[in-house]
């Protein structure tokens, strides 16, 4: 049976591709960071139903020796490394940890790699947002890198290290270079998902308004379910490469949050209010991907249409927040009850 290790599972993306794995047939492990509110963290793998079927090691990426040893426990065939400070907003506010994490934690696996002379393939979460202020209307794998953010900095070292150790060790490390993804499971700080909670609170009457940022910035959205995929195609080939991952498209904010509004029966125009606040120190206007290299080595494409996207999004928001107005709470993740908490440094599988 093959072994995977997932740093980030509690996230998103981890999430999701923990399901796809546990699909495929591995053993899934991931690493986790341990707080005080561990069943609040896991409560993505419980809204897919997996949290009892993956084994879960506490861990954190900015700790070379915590890696050292997990690896030692676990000897994955793959290992995905998700694991950050994945909010750009926030990569002002705290850079010092975002590169920390963001950046010298990839170090931090990849070395750990080294040191335990482990055979594994491993895939770096590289960024759309390391291209920042392209002069290329579609960037693909060889447009020259511009980051704008604290945070599209630090993807853009651990890009950079992720290419150094393949060249300098003959390491199996591949770099998606993923544009936007979203889902249900999207945290809600991001702008589509905060769109898509708040249009369901509307709905119901518990809250009045959203406000939102810069309405004008465009993105390239796909659905995480089909870019978890792309990952581990990635590390099926033979050669390990860089892949954009992307759906050719890009689209305003401001279109999104019409889409999501309409979708409950409601006109975004009512309940939009720009807030100033909420602008970035320096935004990117635009960024769209050209994935014609994943196509035609990897045979991705994306499957999940952009409005399909977003009507799950809200159905899934509206299921929830009729929850939580049942219950009389307004936490966004914490639909189905929590798992039990890990004792001890680590979790075996049942
Ligand atoms: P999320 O923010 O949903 O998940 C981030 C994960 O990283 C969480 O599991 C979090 O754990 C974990 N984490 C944070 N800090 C540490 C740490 N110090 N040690 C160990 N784990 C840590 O991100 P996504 O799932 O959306 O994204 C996955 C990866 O892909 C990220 O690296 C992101 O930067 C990158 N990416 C995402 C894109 C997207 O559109 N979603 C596009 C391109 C790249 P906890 O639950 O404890 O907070
Ligand atoms: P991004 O995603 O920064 O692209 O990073 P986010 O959803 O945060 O922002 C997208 C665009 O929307 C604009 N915006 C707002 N954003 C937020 N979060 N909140 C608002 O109220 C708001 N109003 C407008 C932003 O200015 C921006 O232009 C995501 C993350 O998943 C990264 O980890 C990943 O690497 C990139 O996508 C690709």
């Amino acid at each position: 049976m093959r072994r995977a290790l997932i740093t980030g599972i509690t996230g998103q993306d981890g999430a999701y591709l923990a399901q796809f794995l546990l699909g495929q047939g591995y053993e899934v492990h991931g690493l986790v960071r341990r707080n005080a509110s561990a069943g609040l963290a896991r409560c993505r793998l419980v809204r897919l139903g997996i949290a009892e079927q993956v084994a879960l090691h506490d861990g954190d990426l900015a700790d070379l020796a915590s890696l050292v040893r997990i690896l030692d426990q676990v000897a994955p065939h793959e290992i995905y490394n998700l694991a950050a400070q994945s909010f750009v907003h926030a990569s002002w506010q705290q850079p010092c940890l975002t590169g920390l994490v963001t950046g010298l934690g990839a170090v931090n696996l990849l070395e750990a790699i080294r040191i335990s002379g482990l055979d594994a393939r491993f895939y770096q979460a590289s960024s759309s947002e390391m291209f920042g202020l392209s002069a290329q209307p579609l960037q693909c794998e060889t447009t020259p890198f511009r980051p704008r953010s604290p945070y599209g900095a630090a993807k853009l070292y651990a890009h950079c290290m992720t290419v150094n150790y393949r060249e300098s060790y003959g390491l199996h490390a591949s770099s998606g270079i993923l544009f936007n993804h979203e889902s249900p499971l999207r945290g809600v700080e991001f702008v589509t998902r905060k769109i898509t909670f708040a249009v369901a609170r509307i709905k119901l009457g518990l809250q009045q308004t959203l406000r939102l940022g810069n309405l004008d910035a465009r993105r390239d959205w796909g659905h995480a379910r089909d870019y978890v995929r792309a990952m581990w195609l990635m590390l099926q080939q033979d050669r390990p490469g860089d892949y954009v991952v992307a759906t050719g498209r890009a689209r305003p904010v401001r279109e999104f949050c019409d889409l999501a509004f309409a979708h409950a029966g409601l006109d975004a125009a009512d309940f939009v209010e720009v807030d100033l606040g909420l602008l970035r120190p320096a935004d990117i206007d635009v960024l769209t991907g050209d994935a014609a290299k994943a196509k035609a080595q990897l045979g991705w494409e994306p499957t999940i249409g952009f409005e399909e996207m977003v009507a799950e999004m809200v159905e899934a928001d509206l299921c929830l927040a009729r929850e939580h107005a049942g219950r009389g709470s307004n936490r966004p993740c914490a639909s189905r009850g929590s798992p039990p908490r890990a004792s001890g440094s680590s979790q075996t599988m049942p």
